[in-house]
């Protein structure tokens, strides 16, 4: 694949890279994407539906449920080797930003060191009524999924709440601004496994073109950011990116 070989370049070349990262990334370590059809108890669901302080509101049971199931199957699954792959271009670039909107911590179990987490995680659960930090309960929710009902805040007797951004909900104000920042200065943005659709997160790739960086994209599939990408490498990040990076850094 020659594109490969020419994004290698430039991502070898690269000063200070960015990665940028959505639910794609994961896919292979079989964490359904936000485009997969939910299953289960929610299959009748949108996750952009559920993904909702209303839905939460209106059935805490259904939605704590649904994060406890899917904060297990994070538990049970490993980083697959694209995971990896984005762990070696830190150690390659010492100037590499991962920016993720993913809230699974696969990249910390892969060995990244600091992610900058656009929507939150599933293991920073708090209180919703006062946000005290709440403890990620140890028992592992059924594997079929199930209603839960959410535990109580020990302080205020709140529910608890998953510690992620929900669709109409602001997005943390310094890793957006750490992320913003870093697309500006950075020379070459990966950006892998993203559809590319939910704002604000959606623009970090196209802050980084507009400041003259070089933007490959890891998809299977075309998306919006076919527009600003140099470079569309088309395939999964578990089979691209550990290519890219022995094409870019070939003695390692
Ligand atoms: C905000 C955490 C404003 C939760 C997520 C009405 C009211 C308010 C806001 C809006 C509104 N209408 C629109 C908006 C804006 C909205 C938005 O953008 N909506 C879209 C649908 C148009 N955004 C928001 O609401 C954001 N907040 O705007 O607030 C505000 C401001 C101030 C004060 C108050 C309010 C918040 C958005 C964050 C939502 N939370 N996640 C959770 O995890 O449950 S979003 C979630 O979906 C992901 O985190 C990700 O960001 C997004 C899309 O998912 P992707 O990661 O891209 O994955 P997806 O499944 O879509 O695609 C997978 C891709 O991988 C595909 O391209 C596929 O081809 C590829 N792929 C598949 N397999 C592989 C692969 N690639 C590589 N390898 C493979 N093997
Ligand atoms: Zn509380």
């Amino acid at each position: 694949m020659v594109d490969v070989r020419d994004a290698a370049k430039a991502l070898a070349g690269a000063g200070r890279v960015v990665v940028f990262t959505g639910a794609g990334m994961s896919a292979e370590s079989g964490v359904p994407t936000f485009r997969d059809a939910l299953t289960g108890l929610w299959e009748r669901f949108d996750a952009q539906a559920l993904a909702t302080p209303q839905a939460f509101e209106d059935d805490p049971d259904l939605v704590w449920g649904w994060y406890e199931w899917r904060r297990s199957l994070a538990l049970r699954v490993a980083p697959n080797p694209g995971h990896e792959a984005v762990a070696a271009i830190e150690a390659h670039a010492p100037h590499t930003v991962v920016i993720t909107q993913n809230v699974d911590d696969l990249h910390e179990q892969a060995g990244s060191t600091a992610p900058i987490h656009l929507h939150g995680s599933l293991f920073t659960p708090r209180c919703a009524t006062c946000s005290r930090p709440a403890e990620p309960s140890r028992e592992a929710a059924p594997e079929e999924g199930r209603r839960l009902a959410p535990p109580r805040c020990e302080h205020c007797g709140g529910p608890i709440r998953p510690g992620v951004v929900w669709f109409g909900e602001a997005l943390p104000a310094e890793p957006l601004e750490a992320a913003v920042q870093a697309a500006t200065e950075c020379d070459v943005l990966l950006t892998i496994g993203t559809s590319g659709l939910v704002y604000p997160a959606a623009d970090i790739p196209v802050v980084a073109a507009k400041f003259g960086a070089t933007v490959i994209q890891v998809n299977p599939q075309p998306t919006p950011l076919d527009a600003v990408a140099a470079f569309n490498l088309t395939g999964t990040a578990a089979t691209v990116l550990p290519a890219l990076v022995s094409a870019a850094w070939p003695l390692s």
